[in-house]
């Protein structure tokens, strides 16, 4: 039995074992982050077993999922939470899950559900699917094997996870087995032009102005090959956008020809520090190696990392790795 298949069956054993379960998520949550915590909360209710999602800070969702059915999320801080077996979805490493580890110190049982190539293994059981597309293809299997049915919501909230990581099913990450799993999804009830226009068409005039700022701020460093753009605090206040609304940027900028690398610093206004987003646009280039050299993580093509250095510094700190991670090759 491959490692994968032994520790998808521990994961699922794991959640037969335990009952009454905390499921949390990484901070700044995405779609997959949030599809995957609504699949498998639904998942456990028709298991019969009792859980809690649970969000750490209190920054609004990012606009686009406002519309999910994620009326019994809780925020905050975790007082009343602490103890319960913990499922960690789409987290590459404890940190990620917030400043407040103590869901995960005082918890009985930890299983981690991720698909983060540099994912540091901190459950009790660990299933980490680095081949696949997001951490709801991943749940997808653990459903299968735990026997759970596909209702039309399990299906909704698994798709909304899978369009979304994949970039609409564009990125590298996309495999005969993301597209089969999403024809599974939408036959199984999952409406994808509804999620379409909920997720991709009902952006706030906001977003869109605080990507002019963005843009305004644009930097073309190393010949077009790095571009880096940011944006402060100011930025949020001026568009009234909270900071969900820099999501997209960094992707934006990737999209400019010839670019290599993109990134994007922003100042949260919901918290303190600064925010780096990182983005690779082909497969030499592994930017979770800078993210990490920052003190973040994340995938070969998108990573980031929290810092508490200024924007100048950041800037710095980014040409420099950039420059020795793409160094000695031809062009
Ligand atoms: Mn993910």
């Amino acid at each position: 039995m491959t490692t994968t298949k032994a520790d998808l069956k521990a994961v699922a054993q794991g959640i037969r074992d335990h009952d009454d379960f905390v499921i949390s998520v990484h901070e700044s949550p995405d779609g997959d982050a949030l599809g995957s915590m609504l699949a498998l909360k639904l998942a456990l209710d028709q298991l019969g077993k009792r859980s809690t999602m649970f969000l750490p800070g209190a920054a609004p969702l990012p606009f686009e999922y406002r519309f999910m059915p994620l009326d019994d999320l809780v925020r905050g801080e975790p007082d009343k939470l602490l103890g319960r077996p913990l499922l960690a979805l789409d987290a590459a490493n404890e940190n990620r899950m917030g400043a407040d580890q103590r869901l995960r110190t005082e918890a009985p049982f930890v299983a981690v559900i991720d698909h983060h190539h540099d994912n540091s293994r901190f459950g009790n059981v660990n299933l980490v699917v680095a081949e696949a597309s997001s951490t709801s293809e991943v749940l997808r299997d653990i459903f299968t094997e735990l026997k759970v049915r596909l209702t039309p919501e399990i299906a909704a909230a698994l798709y909304i996870a899978l369009v979304t990581d994949t970039g609409r099913f564009q990125y590298e990450n996309t495999s005969p087995k993301t597209l089969r799993l999403a024809a599974e999804l939408i036959e199984a009830g999952a409406d994808a032009h509804r999620i379409f226009q909920h997720v991709y068409e009902t952006v706030e005039l906001s977003k869109l102005k605080l990507l002019a700022h963005a843009l305004e701020h644009v930097e073309v460093h190393e010949g077009g090959r790095l571009v880096i753009s940011y944006l402060e605090r100011k930025d949020f206040e001026e568009t009234g956008a909270s900071s969900g609304a820099s999501d997209g940027v960094v992707e934006s900028l990737r999209a400019v020809a010839g670019v290599e690398m993109s990134a994007l610093i922003s100042e949260p206004p919901e918290r303190g520090g600064r925010r780096v987003s990182l983005r690779s646009s082909r497969d030499r280039l592994d930017v979770s190696e800078v993210a990490r050299a920052g003190g973040g993580g994340g995938h070969r093509q998108a990573a980031g990392f929290g810092s508490d250095l200024s924007i100048k510094e950041l800037i710095a700190f980014l040409r420099k790795e950039f420059v020795a991670k793409t160094s000695g090759e031809a062009g």
